[in-house]
């Protein structure tokens, strides 16, 4: 068996989207596909029970994070992060090059690796390619990811030159070389993904990613966006490189995004996202829904009864079944689920609830927007999804 297959089901004629389905070592994705963060083993505040209810195929872990704490005889102990963390569909992790990179001061970077003192215990650590293959073999993450450099946006005070920008993605590219060497001689059975980089530089991602398919991994991920560029630099970067990518592998955006920046991703051909919005936007009571942002802090939701979205089935917005499991129904408008006005309460007063049901419903947001996506593309009716999409966004809550 290999360790990763990605099948094309259909593709978009008037955009680059695609309807993928990838197999991996602990199962199937549907793409296209967001992956919720699980950074320390957990994604913040939700079992995963909950996850698996609201679709989640996929989710993330961290290297740097998971080899500071618990560190690695634990992690090998449990025989990797899926027992770990009793979550037994696919985990990608990240190589910790983002993580080290966002150090800032207490790191200095080499082309041997990255020396950096734990932010734990202060001790002096050195992450290399080798060092985070080895790590992600304990770990046993379905997909691997090659230590690279996150090339900043700005660099001591000024915009990165595109000199800078060079030296930087093809240190990247070199990474990635040792990655893959490493990532074969230690027999890992998973699948190890090159990073494209170059800044905000179209030539240089271009040179990326001709080395980078040269190499022949079996899925590509554009890095180095959504690192601080305008928006209309990121749109750049989105348009310019991911079809560009070969089109029988699967392509991984890292970091991205809004829910406008996932429905504009697809059509410029991704198909994997993964993003802190979701989750760490709930627990500052900033929440998605179909129709725009709410913030639940606000205090015109003190005594509102509507649920967050009328159109959401999440545990927050549809409720408890019931003992009988008919639903509950609270007012006399037969309405279930928890109101505005609940969780704007759980805020105030700071209850874990709080956070929890609003991580819940965020994450359903986005899944079952990628969900949408799937199928209309399946549908054939990707740009009248888009349409909508824009105008319900438009609309307001
Ligand atoms: N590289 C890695 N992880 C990342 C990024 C990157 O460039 C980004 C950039 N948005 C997020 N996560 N390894
Ligand atoms: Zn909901």
């Amino acid at each position: 068996m290999p360790a990763l297959t990605f099948d094309l089901l259909a593709t978009d004629p008037a955009s680059h989207a695609r309807r993928g389905r990838l197999t991996l070592n602990h199962g199937v994705v549907q793409t296209p596909i967001f992956m919720p963060v699980g950074t320390y083993g957990t994604v913040k505040g939700v079992m995963p029970r909950s996850l698996h209810d609201m679709g989640a195929q996929i989710i993330l872990g961290n290297t740097f994070h998971l080899w500071m704490r618990p560190g690695l005889d634990v992690m090998q102990s449990f025989g990797g992060l899926h027992g770990f963390e009793q979550w037994d569909k696919p985990i990608l992790t990240d190589s910790g090059g983002f993580q080290v990179w966002s150090l800032g001061a207490m790191r200095k970077i080499t082309e041997e690796g990255v020396h950096f003192q734990s932010p734990v215990n202060g001790d002096k650590l050195f992450m290399s390619p080798e060092v985070s293959m080895q790590i992600q073999t304990i770990l046993n993450s379905d997909i691997v990811m090659q230590l690279d450099e996150c090339t900043p946006y700005e660099t001591n005070g000024h915009n990165t030159t595109e000199a800078e920008a060079r030296q930087s993605m093809e240190m990247s590219r070199r990474w990635a070389l040792r990655s893959q060497a490493e990532f074969e001689r230690l027999g890992n059975p998973n699948a190890l993904f090159g990073i494209v980089q170059g800044g905000m530089f179209k030539h240089l991602r271009q040179e990326s990613l001709e080395a980078l398919v040269e190499m022949d991994f079996p899925g590509y991920a554009v890095g180095g966006v959504s690192v601080g560029e305008p928006k209309d630099e990121m749109l750049d970067i989105m348009a310019h490189t991911p079809h560009r990518l070969p089109a029988h592998k699967p392509r991984y955006l890292m970091g991205v995004g809004t829910p406008e920046d996932l429905v504009q991703g697809v059509a410029e051909g991704v198909d994997m996202f993964d993003c802190v919005m979701p989750t760490r936007n709930a627990r500052n009571g900033t929440i998605f829904t179909r129709y725009g942002d709410l913030k639940i802090r606000n205090a015109r939701h003190k005594t509102d009864h509507q649920p967050i979205d009328t159109t959401c089935s999440c545990y927050a917005c549809a409720g408890s079944p019931g003992a009988d499991g008919a639903g509950l129904s609270w007012d006399q408008g037969g309405r279930a689920g928890f109101s505005r006005a609940y969780l704007h309460h759980l805020d105030r007063c700071g209850e874990m609830l709080g956070p929890m049901l609003t991580t819940i419903h965020n994450l359903h947001y986005y899944l079952n927007l990628m969900q949408e996506i799937r199928d209309a593309l399946d549908a054939g009716t990707f740009a009248q999804f888009r349409l909508r999409f824009q105008q319900d966004r438009a609309r307001g809550v």
